[in-house]
């Protein structure tokens, strides 16, 4: 199978939800919260009894990912704490073994399958309860203890659920984040690691996040595309960069507008979007991210063509830093000749294209198929659509559809200020 044949139903699906769900929930303040408040193992480790959450939160999460209009789900298996969502051979530290005795990843697996949704698991490489992870000369056999288990553990999981999509590694860097990338292969067997994996499952998606570039890269926070060809995924939280585990108050959450910009963006780059959910203590999602999710899915379910599979648009596309040229309206993606302008700031009765090289064939309203009457000078390559209504059709965002006659590219300006004369 090749990269591209690999990659298919990743390119098709666009949006995938996260979902960040251990005993960090429980506390309310992020899943980093055992480091950065310095709880010891013996003190924190207390939570797992506590852990129950209800029994139909995996399907609850799977049914909201599906009603966004998501593809995918990738759930933490086991985040830096070390508690594992999972039933395992090589650790009691385990929702199967504590509180609820439950094997969450099962009920997850089970709950996406049922939603048609491809499956994603996220594993943690670095456990914060091993001290050979952190000082790895001065403990040498609880780093190869620690090495050994998550070998282990990433086989239960590669073997133990059937078919597995998407495997998101995490915690692959250094504690003193020495960037020397040969150093962090070696110290998980990363290679060794990652053979195993493709051997037990041929058909998955691997991230880079264990050192080794495999099949994704994984821009945190930001949308930022990769070279053409390369696939890529940008995760995001709803919230505050800092709160991908439930954090309780929670300000700035950012409005459906901005996650339907951000999805279009990647889009536009041929690229994924990653959305976080936090759910709470109880395991269910809280009405924030629930309502959230329930705009964009509406907006996705409309517009779908624009963003399922989308390619590169050579047309100039909004603001993208660095770039003098901008579309200040919004950005297109595209489909072999059919560019989709997704606008974002309704520019009323015109919008104007500049740079177009194709000749648009048909214009009109990607939802109602309405038409739209054009203008195209072939020389200058400007390109209008006229006769827009003076409010945009659709608030959180109104794609044109324009079908040309060849792929649509950029025009070649004869000089910078020929403009100016035209
Ligand atoms: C990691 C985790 O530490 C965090 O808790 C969360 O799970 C997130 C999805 O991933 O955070 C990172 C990982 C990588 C980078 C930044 C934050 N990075 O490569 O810049």
């Amino acid at each position: 199978m090749t990269y591209q044949e690999r990659l298919k139903w990743f390119h098709e699906a666009r949006f995938g939800i996260y979902i960040h769900f251990g005993l960090y929930s429980l506390l309310g303040r992020g899943e980093w919260t055992m480091y950065s408040e310095r709880i010891a193992p013996k003190d924190y480790e207390g939570l797992a009894d506590r852990f129950n959450p209800s029994p139909d939160a995996a399907m609850e999460w799977c049914t909201l990912a599906k009603q966004a209009g998501a593809k995918y789900v990738v759930l933490t298996t086991r985040h830096h704490e070390g508690f594992s969502l999972f039933d395992s051979k090589y650790s009691d530290y385990t929702s199967a073994k504590h509180g609820c005795k439950r094997d969450i990843v099962r009920e997850y697996v089970e709950a996406a399958r049922k939603c048609g949704l491809k499956v994603g698991l996220y594993y943690s490489l670095l456990d914060w309860r091993f001290p050979g992870y952190f000082e790895p000369e001065k403990y040498p056999e609880s780093k190869t203890q620690l090495v050994d288990y998550i070998h282990n553990q990433v086989r239960e999981l590669m073997t133990n659920y059937g078919q597995i999509d998407l495997l998101e590694y995490d915690g692959g860097w250094m504690p003193d984040l020495n960037p020397d990338k040969e150093y962090r292969i070696n110290f998980w067997r990363a290679r060794e690691l990652n053979a195993m994996v493709r051997e037990l499952q041929p058909g998955i998606i691997i991230n880079n996040r264990s050192g080794l570039e495999e099949d994704l890269d994984t821009p945190e926070q930001v949308v930022k595309a990769s070279h053409p060809g390369r696939g890529w995924e940008s995760c995001m939280c709803i919230g505050d960069s800092c709160c991908w585990g439930y954090t309780r108050f929670n300000p700035n959450m950012k409005t459906p507008e901005q996650l339907i910009q951000y999805l279009v963006q990647a889009a536009q780059g041929e690229g994924n979007y990653l959305l976080n959910i936090g759910p709470m203590p109880d395991g269910h999602v809280r009405t924030e991210e629930i309502e959230r999710l329930t705009v964009v899915g509406q907006w996705l379910a409309r517009n779908g063509e624009a963003i399922r599979n989308s390619q590169r648009c050579g047309l100039i596309g909004s603001s993208q830093p660095g770039l003098v040229d901008l579309n200040l309206q919004g950005v297109w993606t595209r489909r072999g000749n059919t560019g989709y302008w997704c606008i974002f700031r309704w520019p009323g009765h015109t919008a104007t294209a500049v740079r177009v090289d194709a000749r648009p064939v048909k214009a009109q309203f990607l939802v109602s198929g309405e038409p739209i009457d054009f203008d195209y000078n072939e020389k200058t390559g400007k390109l209008k659509l006229t006769g827009l209504p003076t409010l945009p059709p659709d608030d959180l965002c109104t794609v044109l559809k324009v079908e040309f006659a060849s792929e649509p590219k950029r025009m070649e300006e004869p000089s910078p200020a020929a403009w100016l004369f035209a």
